[in-house]
């Protein structure tokens, strides 16, 4: 086992990392930027080095400082978190060069599920259902229209270097495809420097339902049952689920067993998650895989009880998988929140000192955060202050815990994202688990 492990983040999932350490014994280190000095992680790790100013790319993404206070400190490990490094296959690459255990999947494995179109090529051919579509990249107007027409629209164009949403297009017919081609390929080249293209039919008001999976070295490769996560802004999710009102035990099988083929094909170690669309009619369609702890992770804690983060130090340290052999059936429903540090109106991140900070807590309440009353929330980072995830016996008591532990939250001083949640909590839709990625489209003027 590990002596000592670098985190390399910041916030509530650096917190979170530091106490499954200390759970098993082992020192930590933080390591922050100018603008964290005051930050909890820094406080509550063993050792903490700075490793630059403000900018993510001159800290957080500032790899040989990273590299240097993991020398320097004598870390035998490093755990990236989400964000900022976790899916940076170089990153990764060079800590192996080093002899420093990056806590994740290999390097190869994060690039093949990087390249968004070459990780769907590789599912497909593993026969995992995958949107109806271009088989791998397309390179001219001409090949789109014609896949286009094939599959039928609307289509929608993807960035093979994008995900989580970023470098999309929709084309409802052959002027607008042949338009959102080129929009799409400026786009892309300009945000990922990276101009290629992949298409799909368009799935109307799918739900976006992600399994988690875990592999060890020895060969073992479970999935630990979905989570819902259609609550979305602007690909932004805010609220997540587990396990989800659309699925039963038939449909999470020959999902979860899909989801564990996706991984298995790329040699797949250490906590991963494979996204699915859902379409009205329950047929399902894999998106893309995710090659990290996720934010939501704490709900598939709770309905599973096993420590993800534990676990995914074991399997780095090249323990066996806690489950091999087995898959989790879900026990209970918990909900988690995103609480932002929003302008309710205009979405835009509302930075500043809390006033006053009160989380709730009791049976089935789990607050994770890196919040404290005082702190001023730096302005540079993203606006996630905390999460809170209820756990009740089944969704209705998650969702009566869900309004008692939010109405008890209190936070003074900046605008958060609590009403919001409150007021999704009051939606029949909500309540009754009618759920699809337009649901929020109704709250666009949201309080
Ligand atoms: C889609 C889709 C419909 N059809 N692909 C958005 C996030 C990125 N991972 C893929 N996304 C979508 N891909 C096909 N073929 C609709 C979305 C989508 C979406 C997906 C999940 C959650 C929220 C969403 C909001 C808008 C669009």
């Amino acid at each position: 086992m590990f002596k000592k492990i670098l985190v390399a983040n910041r916030g509530e999932i650096a917190l979170r990392i530091i106490s499954a350490c200390r759970e098993l014994g082992i020192r930590t280190v933080a390591v922050y930027s100018e603008a964290d000095r005051d930050a909890l992680h820094v406080r509550f790790a063993d050792e903490d080095v700075c490793i630059g100013p403000y900018p993510s790319s001159a800290s957080y993404l500032n790899i040989s400082a990273i590299v240097s206070a993991a020398e320097i400190s004598e870390a035998d490990a490093i755990h990236p978190g989400y964000g900022f490094l976790s899916e940076n296959a170089y990153f990764a690459e060079i800590l192996q060069d080093c002899h420093i255990t990056f806590i994740g999947p290999s390097p190869d494995a994060i690039r093949k599920m990087g390249d968004k179109a070459l990780a769907r090529q590789t599912v497909m051919a593993a026969g995992v259902p995958t949107v109806p579509g271009s088989p791998g990249p397309i390179d001219s107007v001409e090949a789109a229209l014609a896949v286009a027409k094939k599959v039928g629209y609307p289509v929608i164009l993807k960035a093979s270097a994008g995900g989580g949403g970023r470098g999309m297009r929709v084309g409802r017919d052959e002027r607008e495809l042949a338009e959102a081609y080129e929009t799409a390929r400026a786009e892309a080249e300009k945000a990922f420097g990276n101009a290629e293209l992949y298409l799909e039919k368009f799935v109307e008001e799918p739900r976006h339902i992600e399994f988690q999976v875990f592999g060890d070295r020895h060969g073992n490769l479970s999935h630990m049952g979905e989570r819902e996560c259609s609550i979305q802004r602007r690909h932004q999710k805010l609220i997540e689920e587990a396990p989800s009102t659309a699925l039963d035990d038939s449909l999470r099988g020959r999902m979860g067993e899909a989801a564990v083929k996706a991984a298995r094909v790329v040699g797949y170690v250490n906590a991963g998650t494979v996204e699915f669309l859902l379409d009205r009619e329950g047929r399902f369609y894999f998106m893309e895989m995710n090659t990290r702890l996720q934010v939501e992770h704490p709900v598939t804690e709770e309905v599973t009880g096993v420590d993800m983060v534990k676990e995914q130090i074991a399997v780095a340290a090249g323990e066996r998988l806690s489950f091999a052999g087995r898959t989790l059936a879900p026990r209970g429903h918990a909900i988690e929140f995103r609480i932002n540090a929003e302008d309710p109106v205009r979405f835009t991140p509302s930075p500043g000192r809390i006033a006053a900070f009160h989380p709730p807590g009791g049976l089935g309440v789990r607050v994770d955060t890196a919040a404290y009353q005082g702190y001023v929330i730096p302005p540079h980072y993203d606006s996630l202050i905390a999460k809170l995830i209820v756990t009740g016996r089944d969704r209705s008591e998650a969702i009566s815990r869900g309004k008692r532990a939010l109405d008890l939250f209190v936070v003074e001083g900046i605008k958060t994202t609590i009403p919001m949640h409150r007021r999704i909590l009051e939606e029949s839709d909500f309540v009754d688990g009618r759920l699809s990625t337009r649901f929020m489209d109704r709250f666009a003027q949201a309080s």
